[in-house]
């Protein structure tokens, strides 16, 4: 397996989030890619690169103009306001919700902030634009590995996450789909059907967003119900793709509570549907926030039964790229997330 490391990834460091009235200490941080390069330095299940520099035309493919030009300029406003705003994560706090002009771009840097996010639990930073884009590289850097047929599979060693991340929203302590990215890229070299199986914890929003009205990328995510569960406005059943794209989301909610028995024969369906799509090669965001420990999610998988992740998605028979997705119970992220590595093997 091919590891493509984001060693920028510390630049993205934010403070706080917003949880129940309050700005409590950010979940996703930089420890939780420590933790997994360690545990990889201990078990070594493949080889560690660095990605060579983002395809900026393929970004565009997936994200649009006006939302990455946004991006990249951002921290700049955002300290342009008051230079005291350095020592601050810059986060939204309003947006336009049914019956306001999305189409309209505002001039003022909070309406802008709104307009192109769906929550005020991923703070911007000095450095996430940086992260972002060196993680972006290492996804597309993972997939054109895969395609060429130098390696069967690889992981991109990043964070901060993508699954959340749509054509022009940043959320759920993403910014750039690092897995549609990956899609793509195995799409444009040469997969003429790619399938993305999410096994995070929460609902692959962005991704199937994304993708919704293409029959050449089957979307399918395994996510707790979002009628209790974040990212709460999509991710539910009936949800089945439009257009070309019919047919081709399929999604997989369970309970809070759900244990791994139950979780294991829901991948077995997602699975199924991999294999009746005709997929030649997979995508797996990959969250190991299914944990029982995790400190955001209510499953209860165990760290052994990562290795039967990995073994059952192994069992598809495809190139598949991993992405590095949820996961915050710290000291276990490593582990779990090798476990699933170590099970698929090469
Ligand atoms: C990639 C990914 O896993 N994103 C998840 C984003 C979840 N954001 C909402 C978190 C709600 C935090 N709840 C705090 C519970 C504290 N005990
Ligand atoms: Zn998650």
């Amino acid at each position: 397996m091919l590891i493509v490391h984001n060693t920028l990834h510390r630049q993205h460091a934010g403070r706080h989030e917003m949880f129940r009235g309050r700005l409590v200490p950010c979940h996703e941080s930089p420890d939780r890619l420590d933790h997994l390069l360690a545990e990889l330095h201990k078990r070594p299940v493949g080889t560690i690169t660095e990605p060579g520099p983002l395809d900026e035309a393929l970004l565009a493919r997936i994200h649009s103009p006006r939302y990455l030009q946004f991006l990249a300029g951002a921290w700049d406003e955002w300290v342009a306001l008051d230079p005291a705003n350095a020592e601050l994560d810059a986060l939204p706090s309003v947006w336009p919700v049914r019956g306001f002009r999305a189409d309209v771009l505002p001039a003022n840097f909070a309406a802008r902030m709104g307009l192109f996010s769906f929550d005020a639990g991923t703070p911007l930073t000095a450095g996430s634009w940086t992260a972002a884009r060196q993680g972006a590289a290492c996804a597309v850097a993972a997939a054109q590995a895969v395609a060429s047929g130098s390696t069967r599979s690889a992981f991109a060693l990043t964070r901060p996450p993508g699954h959340h991340a749509g054509t022009d929203f940043f959320g759920g302590y993403c910014f750039l789909n690092n897995a549609a990215l990956a899609a793509q890229t195995l799409r444009d070299g040469g997969f003429e059907r790619v399938a993305v199986l999410d096994v995070d914890y929460h609902h692959g929003n962005g991704t199937q967003s994304i993708f919704y009205a293409r029959g050449d990328v089957l979307t399918v995510s395994l996510h707790g119900d979002p009628s209790t569960e974040y990212p709460f406005y999509l991710g539910y059943a009936d949800e089945r793709g439009e257009g070309e794209g019919a047919g081709c989301n399929l999604n997989l909610p369970l309970p809070r509570g759900t244990g791994f028995a139950d979780w294991r024969a829901a991948l077995g369906r997602g699975l199924d549907e991999v294999k009746r799509f005709g997929a030649q090669a997979l995508v797996v965001p990959l969250g190991v926030d299914t944990f029982e420990g995790d400190p955001i999610s209510a499953f209860t998988l165990r760290s052994a039964d990562y290795f039967d992740i990995g073994r059952d998605l192994a069992s598809a028979g495809l190139p598949t790229v991993f992405t590095f997705e949820g996961g915050y119970a710290v000291a276990e992220v490593g582990i779990n997330a090798v476990n699933v590595l170590e099970g698929f093997g090469s």
